[in-house]
């Protein structure tokens, strides 16, 4: 058993010492946030996920985790806070991964193991992390081990992930790596890839940024179909059984902590990124896509209100951060859109989120952002005599056609143009635009 102090209890670094406590090691969780540490004393998660709660209560009963304001002495200090993203420099901001070293500077002992799991760019642990920690009297692979070792589980599932993924290790040195992976294997069941910790910090930035680069084509697949007026669904599904083809799938943009950032982490001090770069670019372009789309619906209509499906940045999760959604509505308002939000996860929001008939009530359009499974199912006949104009923009290609338009919608989706003429009740037909999608 070793004594874990863990920095930073986010939605990785809590389930993370959580899993280290229920594996027979003692976790102290340290968070500056004094509210989060507050509920976690009187036994309740601070956000909940699948599990979550129940990895609480038995590390609790073990009395093998506790919640504390401050660092603590300790075998291992484990670094789980934010990197947030610098949008005027882009460039990975440090400052919390750094500060966190600074507080573990006094209390460092010879033969500690520090391990980062914040996403980090590539060298941070061998340049920045080393600088701090040897603030100390102690020096690194000499007195005191460092590694990478990021987190790489999907919210959403995080706690299957995080025990049955494989992991990357990577120490400053061998004994690091070593180290570390004897400390792993307590609770990861998947298996333990075990390299360089600028490797590691260069392998996490390359996995978000494939999924990137790979959205980004199919959006600007998508668009390249709206142009020729075909299915880009059914297209990608039948290329996809291609053997070697894995084409991913359109949306109204990237969202999330990660994917949207960590490819500014790999391009940051990179001489040829012209590419990662581009598909940022066109990942984030797509809200204007999508609202584009919403206008050329809802030509001629006057004072036009539009409902958004979904706020959160994927399905079934209540989770917004860097949402799609919000640059949407952000765009939609100006642009002279009255937006209602209902979203069936998410609560407290920078937009107000309402009820389902509230939101949809005078609506001129239903514009379908999150693959919420509620959407998938959803029977829209209700709508009709709430409604103002029953048009839908589905982004993620999830409602049931059949079932929308038989309750007299006009769908229209994201990659596959559809010829029909909008649904506009108190206009003359000479007064629409045709449609394009
Ligand atoms: N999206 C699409 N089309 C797709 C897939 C996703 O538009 O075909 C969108 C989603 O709707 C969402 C965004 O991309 O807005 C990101 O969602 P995601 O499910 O791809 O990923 P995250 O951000 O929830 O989690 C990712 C994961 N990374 C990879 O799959 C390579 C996860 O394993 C990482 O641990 C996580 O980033 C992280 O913390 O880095």
């Amino acid at each position: 058993m070793v004594k874990i102090c863990v920095l930073g209890l986010g939605y990785i670094g809590l389930p993370t010492a959580l899993l280290f406590a229920n594996s027979g090691h003692e976790v102290v969780g340290v968070d500056i946030k004094h509210q989060m540490v507050e509920t976690l004393k009187t036994g309740k998660m601070p956000f909940e996920e699948n599990g979550f709660q129940e990895l609480l209560t038995s590390a609790l009963e073990k009395k093998a985790f506790r919640a504390e304001s401050q660092v603590e002495e300790s075998d291992v200090f484990l670094v789980a806070v934010p990197t947030p993203f610098d949008p005027e420099m882009r460039m990975a901001d440090l400052k919390y991964v750094i500060s966190a070293c600074e507080m573990i500077v006094p209390l460092l002992r010879k033969g500690n193991l520090v391990i980062i799991e914040s996403t980090i760019p590539p060298k941070t642990c061998d340049k920045q992390v080393k600088q701090t920690l040897e603030k100390s009297t102690f020096r690194m692979c000499e007195d005191f081990y460092v590694s990478h070792c990021p987190e790489r589980a999907i919210p959403g599932n995080t706690l299957h992930e995080m025990v049955y993924n494989d992991r990357v290790i990577g120490g400053v040195d061998e004994k690091s790596t070593q180290l570390t992976a004897e400390l792993y294997s307590s609770f990861v069941k998947g298996n333990l890839h075990l390299t360089t910790s600028t490797t590691a910090e260069m392998i996490k930035l390359m996995e978000n940024t494939f999924r990137d680069v790979n959205i980004a084509l199919a959006n600007e697949f998508a668009q390249i179909a709206d142009d020729y007026g075909i299915d880009i669904w059914k297209a990608i599904e039948i290329a996809n059984q291609h053997p070697r083809v894995n084409i991913l799938k359109p949306g109204p943009g990237v969202g999330g902590h990660c994917i949207a950032i960590d490819p500014w982490f790999l391009t940051e001090n990179a001489s040829n990124s012209s590419l990662i770069m581009m598909a940022r670019q066109i990942n984030d372009s797509m809200p204007q896509y999508v609202l584009k789309m919403v206008k050329e619906v809802l030509a001629g209509i006057k004072n036009p209100t539009i409902t958004v499906f979904g706020a959160a940045y994927k399905g079934d999760i209540a989770d917004t951060r860097a949402t799609p959604a919000k640059k949407f509505i952000k765009l939609a308002e100006k642009e002279g859109f009255r937006v209602k939000v209902y979203d069936p996860f998410v609560r407290g929001w920078c937009y107000p989120v309402l009820e389902l008939n509230e939101a949809v009530d005078g609506s001129d359009c239903i514009v379908v952002l999150t693959d919420h499974s509620e959407f998938r199912n959803m029977d829209p006949t209700g709508f009709r005599n709430k409604m103002f104009h029953l048009n839908v923009i589905d982004t993620r290609n999830i409602i049931n056609l059949s079932v929308w338009q038989n309750s007299d919608f006009y769908v229209h989706t994201i990659g596959k143009k559809l010829l029909k003429l909008p649904h506009v009740k108190d206009l003359e037909k000479s007064d629409i635009l045709p449609i394009v999608y």
